[in-house]
């Protein structure tokens, strides 16, 4: 009995000494469950609470060999520290849909510019991350002056930090074993971002691998030779299953192309309230061939994404923006290939800083002759939200149109629909009763509504100025708008029920609307397909030979089955045919996916699947390899050595 006494004390009296150590270890704990909750119902569960402990003892156990007062005030540090990091990447989380990566890291600039629409993100509940240090410093004060002078027992201590560091290491290894059978630390390494390590092991241990896999990846350099052969051989095959349908239709005319800033197909053809949302675009669809099952298929790089593809018909990456860290790579994006078919120029104009998303240094590896943007060319006479309004800068696009020489290619990229939204009242031309829908979905239509209203405006000069019938017009959306509720959703679409994963997932089509001269072949096109898809698209109607380019999408107007691969806003691998939607498993295999039948949205079984995402697998991880190894050279002749400009 007196032993067990004496046991207690002496464990009372080490928790007592040490209880700076714990207290710190359990308020981050309780950080990361209260960052799993906020990101996610699903995000909370035993493994992520077991391993972060043990991750958090690793971390905080070195503290213990400093002296009383040295660790007390670098224990508070390191929870400040880890909460600023925490709030960050609740931040951007919510605005990217991910925490913030060592390549995201990279694009500090780009967050920056964003700054003011992250703000807006903030939930008062984040607050709680700071809410243990307005206790811990006046208590930890107390204890310092409290503190009484021990022998300090140094390789004792360290003993127990070793101790700690291999139990921890055991912990670690097993929860992450568990986590997912057949996943072993090494495979968690295979990508920078993964939402079940975020999910499972918990954002602390989620930054720990990010970093080693950053390192090891940078580390032992990809090679593409033992490749080529293979790759050739795939584009050879990709390559020949196009058909004539269409080829060479607007050979020699205009290309313009108009992205549309967080445009959904959800809204083209609908109404509030009595009120028809997009009439300029409803009316330009019916002039031309509209793809209504055309998906966005960007990842972390949002905008720069859907542009990356349209151009490159190159898949984004997986963590970060290829825009942002392949800038120095060859490209033989749409610009160099058109000025290979004997165009006169090609022109990219965006109303907003040179520098968001790297466009300045990308456009010119692009190919671009001239980058029109807010540093060096548009007046900002009229703000809306981010900048520039849409109405003034196609304003000031059409005069530059008419001087250039022809046939030429313009790039225009919108921005008036850009999150959160706000435009100004006396733009908000739609009735919508107050608490209808979220401010910031109501929001939404509200800037939609405009946009479209601006477009409506730039066609109407094109058609007066004579260049639309000497142009292919394209308007596409570029990704999904944030911040949208479920029951927004459900209610504008008048769903019945709560809109589950798949129903979520289909929602991320964008609309494609292709406008030929005289509106040739106008007609609604079904087919299912994506961003990835334009590129090819473009070069059958242009009637350019594609015998000499490398693309992973599909010419749209003479595909015998649509297919997109998806990764980031669904887990790497996922993918639609017009028949199937499959969204694969974050673990990475197969057959823990699920598919569903999109005619029916029931869940269908996943025989015969397999093909498909082996497909979507390859063609992402080929694309990868082109562009970490910048590849395009050995694969395709690029004729282009010099960048213009
Ligand atoms: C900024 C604009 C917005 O130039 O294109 O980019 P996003 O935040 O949508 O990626
Ligand atoms: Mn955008």
């Amino acid at each position: 009995m007196l032993r067990i006494n004496l046991y207690a004390k002496k464990i009372g009296k080490s928790v007592g000494n040490n209880q700076d150590f714990l207290l710190v270890t359990v308020a981050i704990l309780l950080k990361i469950i209260l960052f799993s909750v906020e990101i996610g119902p699903k995000f909370s569960s035993a493994e992520l609470i077991i391993s972060s402990v043990a991750i958090l003892l690793v971390l905080t156990s070195g503290f213990i060999l400093l002296p009383y007062k040295a660790r007390t005030s670098l224990l508070l540090v390191f929870d400040l520290i880890i909460s600023v990091g925490m709030l960050a990447d609740l931040l951007f989380f919510r605005f990217f849909h991910s925490v913030i990566t060592v390549p995201v890291l990279f694009e500090a600039s780009q967050v920056e510019g964003v700054s003011s629409s992250v703000m807006t993100l903030f939930h008062p509940l984040d607050s709680l991350l700071f809410a243990d240090l307005l206790v811990l410093v006046p208590y930890f004060v107390y204890l310092n002056k409290r503190y009484k002078p021990q022998p300090r027992r140094f390789f004792r201590r360290l003993g127990q930090i070793a101790l700690m560091l291999v139990i921890c290491g055991l912990v670690l290894n097993f929860t992450t074993k568990n986590v997912q059978a057949q996943f072993t630390l090494s495979e968690y390494t295979g990508q920078t971002w993964n939402q079940t390590v975020l999910r499972d092991l918990g954002v602390v241990n989620f930054h720990l691998l990010d970093v080693y896999s950053y390192i090891k990846q940078n580390g032992t350099k990809q090679s593409l030779s033992s490749a080529v052969p293979e790759l050739k051989a795939w584009m050879n095959t990709h390559r020949q299953q196009g058909g004539t349908n269409l080829t060479g239709i607007a050979k020699g005319k205009n290309v313009i192309i108009v992205q549309l800033e967080a445009m959904q197909n959800f809204v083209v053809g609908q109404s509030v309230d009595g009120q028809v949302i997009t009439p300029n675009l409803n009316s330009l669809a019916q002039n031309s061939i509209y793809f209504d099952n055309y998906f966005t298929q960007i990842g972390q790089g949002n905008t720069s994404d859907a542009e990356f593809m349209t151009l490159n018909s190159l898949y984004p990456a997986s963590s970060g923006s290829n825009y942002v860290m392949k800038s120095n790579n060859t490209f033989q994006s749409l610009p160099w290939v058109l000025d290979a078919a004997g165009y006169q120029g090609s022109y990219a104009f965006h109303a907003y800083l040179p520098d968001f998303w790297n466009r300045a240094k990308m456009y010119q590896a692009e190919g671009f002759n001239q980058f029109y943007n807010a540093d060096n060319f548009f007046k900002q006479n009229d703000t809306v939200g981010m900048g520039l309004s849409d109405e003034s800068m196609f304003n000031q696009v059409i005069p530059q149109l008419k001087q250039l020489q022809q046939p030429y290619f313009s790039f225009v990229i919108t921005l008036s629909g850009h999150y959160p939204y706000t435009i100004p009242s006396e733009k908000q031309t739609l009735k919508i009763p107050q608490g209808q829908y979220s401010e910031t979905f109501t929001n939404y239509l509200q800037a939609q509504h405009y946009a479209d209203q601006a477009l409506g405006d730039f066609i109407n000069q094109l058609k007066q100025q004579g260049i639309l019938d000497n142009s292919v017009l394209v308007v596409y959306g570029d990704h999904y708008g944030s911040g949208f509720t479920n029951q927004d959703l459900t209610k504008f679409l008048g769903a019945g029920k709560s809109l589950n994963n798949y129903n979520l997932d289909e929602l991320n089509k964008v609309p494609l609307i292709i406008h030929l001269p005289g509106n040739q072949a106008a007609r609604v096109d079904h087919i299912s397909g994506g961003q990835m898809d334009l590129y090819p698209t473009l070069l059958n109607l242009l009637g350019i030979n594609n015998k000499d380019q490398y693309y992973f999408g599909q010419d749209l107007l003479n595909a015998k089955e649509g297919f997109s691969a998806f990764r980031v806003w669904a887990p790497d691998g996922s993918f639609a045919t017009n028949d199937v939607f499959y969204i694969a498993n974050w673990d990475g295999n197969f057959a823990d996916g699920s598919a569903y039948d999109r005619k029916t949205g029931q869940k269908i079984s996943l025989q015969g699947l397999q093909g498909y995402y082996t497909l979507a697998e390859t063609e992402l991880h080929a694309s990868d390899l082109v562009l970490q190894t910048d590849g395009l050279p050995q694969l395709v002749p690029l004729n282009h050595t010099t960048k213009p400009n």
